[in-house]
C-alpha cells in the first residue's frame, strides 16, 4: 500500500473520529502497519457512525418494537390438518426445480461456537452415532443423496467466516470433498464488524489489530453478493437457494416440498417452523406486525408474551423459526446489493472486549465493556414479497447441537437421529428395543446416501434381496 492511501485512510478515521486506531502507528513495523490499513479498510465509516450516533443517544437495538404484534400464519403439516394434496403438490413443483438445476444448498458456516467449546469450525464437529461422521459429511452424503435422485447438478455454498475459513477449507480438501465433486463446493468469508466501546470509539485488541468479529448470519447476503456467488449462481442457472445453518445435523438440506411451496406462492423468502416445544425455548417466533413477516427473537421477546395462551390453550406465539428457508436469488441480489429501503438492522450484544489501553497494555475486562454488532438473516423476511411459512416436523429437521452438554447438545442430536432411523427401520418391520421415546438400546447408523426420508429407506429396504440384521454398531451405507 502507497504511503498515500495510508495517509489518506487514517485522515478518513481521524475525520470519523476514530484516529485512535492508529494511535500506536509511529511504533509498529511495517508488516503490522499493512495488516493494520487491510483491516481498517475493511470498515465502513459511514455506517459505524450512524450506529454510534444511535449508541450515544442511547438508542436501543433496531429490532421490531413489539405493539400490534400478532402470530404469523403458517401452512400446518398434513399430520396437523395441512392439506396432503397440496403437499403433494408442492413436492412436484419442488422435484421440478432440483431436476432443472435451479437450486443450490447454502450453508452459514461462519459463527464462533462459543457455547459449544469446540476448538475448530463448527462443521467439523463429529456428530453420527457409530461412523462419527462430522456435521459438513452429513449435509454432503444429503446433497448428494438429493443430486443422485433428481440426476441434478446441486451446488453447494458455505458461509465461512475470517477466522475458521483456511480449517473449513482444509477439512473438505483432506476429506476429498466428502464424497462431491470438489467444483460443486464454493466457500466464502462474511464481513466483520468492528467492536466499540460504550462511546463508540473503536476497540483494538492489539496494537495492531482491531476488534472484529463476523458480522452475523444477516451479513450472508451482503457477503453472497460481494463475494460474486450470485453471479456464479446466475451463472449456473440457480434461482433458488435452501439456506439452514451449520448446527443442524436432523435439516433436510434441499427439501422438494418446501421448495415448491416457495415457489407456488411466488415467495421471495420462505421459513420452516415447529411449534415451540415449550414457552422459553431459545427460537425465534415468527410474527405479523403491519401487514408483514417479522421474527421476534428470544432474547427480544419477553417471557410473559413467550408465554401466553390462546382460548384452547395452546401457546399464542407458538411458531419456532429454525433458521431454515428457502431465498430468492434475485431477492438476496437486491437485499445483499444494498438496495435502499431494504437494509439489515444491526443487532448489539454487550460482550466482555479484552483491549488495548492508552499505554498499549491489553486489559482483560471482568464486565461487558463493548458493543459487537450482528445482522440476523430473518430481518429480511419483512421486506421479502409473498413470504411464505410451512411447518416441519421436529423429528424429521431441527436438532442443533448448541452447547456441550445437556440441552441441544452433540449428544441429544445423537439421540434424535437414532430415533429417526428407528422410525425408518420399525415402520418396514425390523425388530428394534427402543424405549418410550423411541430411543433404541443400541447405536446403529443411516447414511443419507442408503436412505434421507422414510420414504427412502422403505424403498432401499424393499430392493434388498438380503435384510441385514440391525444390531448395535450396523451401518447401512450407500
Ligand atoms: C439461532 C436463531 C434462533 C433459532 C436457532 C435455531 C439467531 C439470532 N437466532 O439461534 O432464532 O432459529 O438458531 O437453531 O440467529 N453464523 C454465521 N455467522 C455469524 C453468526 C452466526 O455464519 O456471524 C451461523 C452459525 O455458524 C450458525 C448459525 O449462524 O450456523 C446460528 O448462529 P447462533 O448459534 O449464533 O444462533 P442461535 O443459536 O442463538
Amino acid at each position: 500500500m502507497s504511503s498515500q492511501n495510508a495517509e489518506s485512510i487514517r485522515a478518513r478515521f481521524e475525520a470519523a473520529g476514530q484516529g485512535h486506531v492508529f494511535r500506536f502507528w509511529d511504533e509498529l513495523p511495517e508488516a503490522s502497519r499493512s495488516s493494520l490499513l487491510a483491516q481498517a479498510e475493511e470498515i465502513d465509516l459511514n455506517e459505524l457512525g450512524n450506529l454510534a450516533a444511535k449508541l450515544a443517544a442511547g438508542g436501543s437495538d433496531d429490532g421490531p418494537a413489539l405493539e400490534g404484534l400478532e402470530p404469523a400464519p403458517y401452512i400446518p403439516h398434513p399430520r396437523h390438518g395441512g392439506d396432503a394434496e397440496e403437499w403433494a403438490e408442492a413436492r412436484r413443483l419442488g422435484e421440478e426445480a432440483i431436476r432443472a438445476g435451479r437450486v443450490a444448498a447454502f450453508t452459514v458456516a461462519g459463527g464462533q461456537g462459543t457455547r459449544l467449546g469446540y476448538d475448530g469450525p463448527k462443521g467439523t464437529l463429529p456428530v453420527t452415532p457409530v461412523k462419527k461422521k462430522t456435521l459438513f459429511h452429513v449435509f454432503a452424503e444429503k446433497i448428494q443423496a438429493a443430486e443422485r435422485r433428481y440426476a441434478a447438478r446441486i451446488p453447494w455454498f458455505i458461509m465461512t467466516s475470517h477466522a475458521n475459513h483456511a480449517a473449513t477449507v482444509a477439512a473438505f480438501e483432506d476429506a476429498g470433498f466428502y464424497g462431491l465433486s470438489a467444483d460443486r463446493v464454493s466457500f466464502f468469508t462474511q464481513g466483520r464488524m468492528p467492536a466499540v466501546g460504550r462511546d463508540g470509539k473503536i476497540l483494538l485488541e492489539a496494537k495492531d489489530t482491531i476488534a472484529m468479529s463476523p458480522d452475523g448470519h444477516g451479513g450472508s447476503l451482503r457477503a453472497l453478493v460481494r463475494s460474486g456467488a450470485v453471479d456464479k449462481m446466475r451463472e449456473a442457472g440457480v434461482d433458488t437457494l435452501s439456506y439452514f445453518q451449520v448446527d443442524n445435523p436432523l435439516v433436510r438440506c434441499v427439501d422438494p416440498v418446501f421448495i415448491g411451496f416457495h415457489l407456488r406462492a411466488g415467495s421471495e423468502m420462505s421459513s420452516k417452523m415447529i411449534p415451540k416445544a415449550y414457552p422459553d425455548e431459545k427460537v425465534g417466533h415468527f410474527c405479523r406486525k403491519d401487514g408483514k413477516t417479522v421474527v421476534i427473537e428470544y432474547s427480544d421477546m419477553p417471557a410473559d408474551m413467550q408465554r401466553e395462551r390462546d382460548a384452547d390453550g395452546q401457546l399464542r406465539f407458538v411458531a419456532g423459526s429454525i433458521a431454515i428457508h428457502v431465498l430468492d436469488v434475485g431477492f438476496v441480489a437486491r437485499v445483499g446489493g444494498g438496495e435502499a429501503g431494504s437494509e439489515l438492522p444491526f443487532h448489539r450484544a454487550e460482550k466482555k472486549i479484552p483491549f488495548v489501553g492508552t499505554d498499549g497494555e491489553v486489559i482483560k475486562p471482568e464486565a461487558p465493556n463493548g458493543i459487537k454488532f450482528e445482522m440476523f438473516v430473518f430481518d429480511a423476511l419483512p421486506f421479502a414479497k409473498n413470504a411464505v411459512i410451512i411447518e416441519t416436523l421436529r423429528e424429521d429437521d431441527f436438532s442443533p447441537v448448541k452447547n456441550a452438554e445437556g440441552k441441544d447438545s452433540p449428544q441429544t442430536a445423537v439421540e434424535d437421529q437414532l430415533r429417526q432411523f428407528s422410525r425408518w427401520a420399525l415402520a418396514v418391520g425390523v425388530e428394534l428395543p427402543v424405549d418410550d421415546t423411541g430411543l433404541p438400546s443400541f447405536a446403529f447408523e443411516v447414511s443419507p446416501l442408503f436412505a434421507d426420508s422414510g420414504e427412502a429407506f422403505a424403498e432401499r429396504w424393499a430392493a434388498l434381496a438380503e435384510k441385514p440384521v440391525v444390531k448395535e454398531g450396523t451401518v447401512l451405507e450407500v
